[in-house]
């Protein structure tokens, strides 16, 4: 919709405050008509819905967000003359009395989101309803940053976004829509961070001073003004608060953070096994091998084809013998086919969608005609899951729902009639298109859950709402093998991460078109940084194996994908502090670096975890490139060499490196090189402990890798600090939880000590020491696992 609502004239405004009441947490100010509702989620989460017409609807979200509730510290409300002001232990909120216009301020007084023209609506003459308004000031210097999946530049300032998940077959920079609908953003400004949730499934639209230099703003084309603010005041906490209120994902099994392999679509299975075993014959590692479509009868969903995978148990059961788990595509299109026993069913129940006037959501897509289940509903969801039974009885350890936006041939999607359960609160296509996706893949990952065998889940999807990383990963749809698309996923996924989707990933290499050696060998390394790792391509241009584009690039390949099977021990530890606290796993860099306005507007860099900071390289035929590195001193991983933070440093980086840094302090576990997770018990762990003067702390988080007894506390979660004195320096270990991992000892590096080391002892006893290479001080000792206290000295 183009709208200029500014030059509206049918616009209605809040009115007069007549009078307020206070009930628990919640404050109501009433209007002629209107009512505002503030309630008081937590000391930096204040929601406001607000009603043209006096009475809300059913308090219910797909997000769950309504539910999320903190203890509250201070809570405490005044009459001035022109405004009330809720008072958090936190952050202040005016409401002013003449047009119900919100004012937030942080405890220093500065403001830090203010309406401008705030609530307004207008009648929605063709559906009824309203379209709901809200217009806040733009503040000096203002950043912005979310939004999901966006194709744009990190920083959104400027620029006008809508929410309308649609099938986007090979979007380019800035297209918009695209796959996913989460409508919350960030703003930055006197590095002061606050975020916004407008927790509304209608088409919803975002303009961040594009109409208006200084005006930002929100609507949707129904439903109602919900929104949330959150203050920070750090970036990172604004992220952590809304993964928090709109769920977290639960722990993914060890093998889905190893490196995937897909192809559209790999077929029979003859090809399926040759393919697979070219992987253990190069020695490249992977983990998980996908069937897209063409592994169904007729693009039937829940089938196998006869011919092309006459006994598939047999084969998932072959490739789980070589270390393979195998994940299949499922589509929501159910083929109309009275011998279809799926759609008999669906149809007997009433299971899916129909139009206004009764008839079925009829439409186009893989099988030919289809109905669509309504994911919307209960019971639905229940069937579905039930589904997987089957499925997952033959082996199949992981499942990917495609085309949920919903996409339709020729229509694009369903009809705005098309009616939708809601939940038990009917409602046409309009409010449940964009949860439609979501509520397709939580119900795929209740069924995986349901029928794995009391093995952790997992489910891809390429819609989703707010919310979606409760019951999914994602990966960013059709992308194009170019140079450009190279930098749209370095933006997209970190976009994503900000915004509650930390486990997401795009198509390495590209879906559309074939990379060359070099592009690919770039974004594999791009690749492994994101939590989602997967080669898939459409396959009708060429080869997307590692191998397809000579030796030099299969070699490069393998060094990469080896490099992210090292670091599984950080990967796991990163992707556990997601779980527990809704930190994102990669953080752009004005996330880590908020005192610097220098990073504002970087978006090449990210830092993965807490101690790792990527730069890929996202131009053809260069050996390094320039890379901001924030404050502190960060080794160059590739050579050891340090550098200063602050500042711009060139990153040396021809075809066989990506810029990678190191915080100084660190201590990076790593793993030795495995063709699969499990495939052996290591006898080791490293630990690369990167010395520095200051003090720091790391972490890593243990467990079996798969199943629920960590949730019985058979887990581990290790501190280390690190610390320096004149010419020695200790490295100490603090375990909580009980989990012993396979391994017997450490064996731990030392990179470049300030000082030439002369003894190291553990725990009290002197052992021994190799000196790698002397220029770095560069050394390596054995250690017990359960050790307390290092110490080197000089
Ligand atoms: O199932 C085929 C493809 C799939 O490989 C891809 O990843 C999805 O994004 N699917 C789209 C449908 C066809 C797209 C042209």
């Amino acid at each position: 919709m183009n709208i200029n609502h500014d030059k509206q004239v049918s616009q209605q405004h809040a009115g007069v405050v007549e009078r307020w009441e206070k009930i628990d947490n919640r404050f109501y100010f009433y209007g002629p008509q209107t009512v505002l509702e503030v309630k008081v989620v937590s000391d930096t989460v204040l929601r406001f819905r607000f009603s043209a017409l006096g009475n809300f609807s059913r308090d219910f979200s797909y997000s769950h967000a309504h539910t999320y509730q903190e203890s509250i510290e201070k809570l405490e409300i005044s009459e001035e003359e022109e405004y009330f002001s809720i008072k958090t232990a936190k952050i202040d909120c005016e409401i002013q009395k003449e047009r119900m216009l919100i004012k937030i301020l942080d405890k220093k007084g500065l403001v830090i989101s203010e309406d401008e023209k705030g609530f307004h609506w207008e009648e929605h003459k063709k559906y009824g309803g309203e379209i709901v308004f809200n217009t806040r000031k733009g503040q000096a210097s203002e950043h912005f940053y979310g939004l999901g999946d966006k194709s744009a530049d990190n920083d959104i300032r400027e620029k006008r976004f809508e929410n309308w998940g649609k099938d986007t077959y090979a979007y380019g920079k800035d297209t918009d829509p695209l796959y996913k609908n989460i409508p919350f953003f960030i703003g930055l400004h006197h590095k002061v961070a606050y975020g916004i949730f407008f927790d509304n499934t209608f088409r919803t639209y975002f303009d961040f001073g594009f109409e208006r230099k200084n005006a930002t703003s929100f609507w949707a084309d129904g439903g109602e003004m919900n929104y949330y603010f959150i203050y920070g005041p750090e970036l990172l906490n604004v992220v952590e608060t809304y993964t928090n209120m709109t769920g977290k994902p639960e722990l993914p099994p060890l093998w889905a953070l190893g490196f995937h392999q897909c192809k559209w679509s790999y077929y029979p299975e003859k090809q399926v096994r040759e393919i697979t075993s070219e992987f253990r014959t190069r020695r490249i590692p992977c983990d998980a091998f996908y069937l897209d479509i063409d592994y169904m009868d007729g693009f039937r969903c829940f089938t196998w084809h006869p011919e092309h995978f006459s006994n598939p148990k047999g084969m998932i059961s072959d490739l789980e013998k070589q270390g393979f788990k195998t994940v299949v595509i499922i589509d929501p299109g159910i083929k109309i086919d009275p011998n279809y026993r799926i759609y008999k069913e669906g149809l007997e129940k009433g299971y899916f969608c129909k139009r206004m006037d009764g008839p079925l959501m009829k439409g186009a897509v893989w099988p030919g005609e289809c109905n669509f289940p309504d994911f919307t509903r209960a019971e639905v969801r229940e069937w579905w899951a039930g589904l997987f039974d089957e499925l997952m009885d033959t082996g199949v350890r992981g499942v990917w729902n495609d085309m949920n936006e919903p996409a339709v041939f020729e229509i694009e999607t369903f009809p705005d009639d098309v009616r939708h359960d809601y939940d038990g609160d009917p409602c046409s296509h309009r409010k449940a298109h964009n949860v439609y996706g979501m509520q397709m893949a939580r119900a795929t990952y209740e069924g995986v859950k349901k029928f794995g065998h009391n093995r952790r889940p997992f489910v891809i999807t390429r819609s989703g709402y707010s919310g979606l990383q409760k019951y999914s990963s994602a990966w960013t749809g059709d992308n194009v093998a170019s140079w450009e698309h190279l930098s749209i996923a370095n933006s997209q996924c970190q976009r994503l991460n900000v915004s509650g989707v930390s486990y997401c990933g795009s198509d390495i290499g590209g879906f559309i078109g074939s990379p060359s050696g070099e592009l690919f060998v770039r974004w594999i390394q791009l690749g492994i940084f994101h939590m989602f790792c997967r080669v898939h391509s459409s396959g009708d241009h060429g080869d997307q194996e590692p191998w397809s584009f000579g030796l030099e690039v299969e070699l490069l390949t393998k060094k990469f994908i080896e490099l992210r099977y090292q670091l599984l021990p950080y990967i796991y530890t990163t992707f556990y502090q997601h779980v527990k606290t809704g930190v994102p796993t990669l953080r752009p860099l004005p996330f880590v670096a908020q005192e610097d306005s220098e990073t504002y507007n970087r978006q090449d860099e990210f830092c993965m975890g807490d101690n790792l900071l990527v730069c890929p390289i996202l131009a053809e035929k260069v050996d390094g490139r320039w890379v901001y590195l924030p404050e502190g001193k960060w080794y160059y991983y590739w050579d050891d060499k340090v550098h200063e933070g602050n500042q711009e440093v060139w990153a040396e980086a021809a075809l066989d490196r990506i810029p990678l840094f190191v915080k100084a302090g660190a201590v990076i576990p790593m793993a030795p090189i495995m063709q699969y997770v499990g495939e052996f018990d290591p006898e080791q762990l490293f630990l690369h402990v990167y010395a520095s003067a200051e003090e720091h702390t790391s972490y890593l988080y243990e467990d079996k890798g798969d199943g629920y007894e960590y949730t019985q506390g058979e887990s581990s979660y290790k501190t280390f600090v690190t610390a320096s004195e004149k010419k020695s320096y200790t490295i100490t270990q603090r375990i909580d939880g009980t989990y012993d991992p396979v391994y017997k000892s450490y064996e731990i590096m030392v990179h470049g000590l300030s000082f030439t080391p002369k003894s190291c002892e553990v725990d009290g006893e002197k052992v021994h020491m190799d000196v790698i290479n002397p220029d770095k001080n560069l050394i390596r000792f054995d250690a017990g696992k359960a050790f307390a206290k290092i110490v080197i000295k000089g």
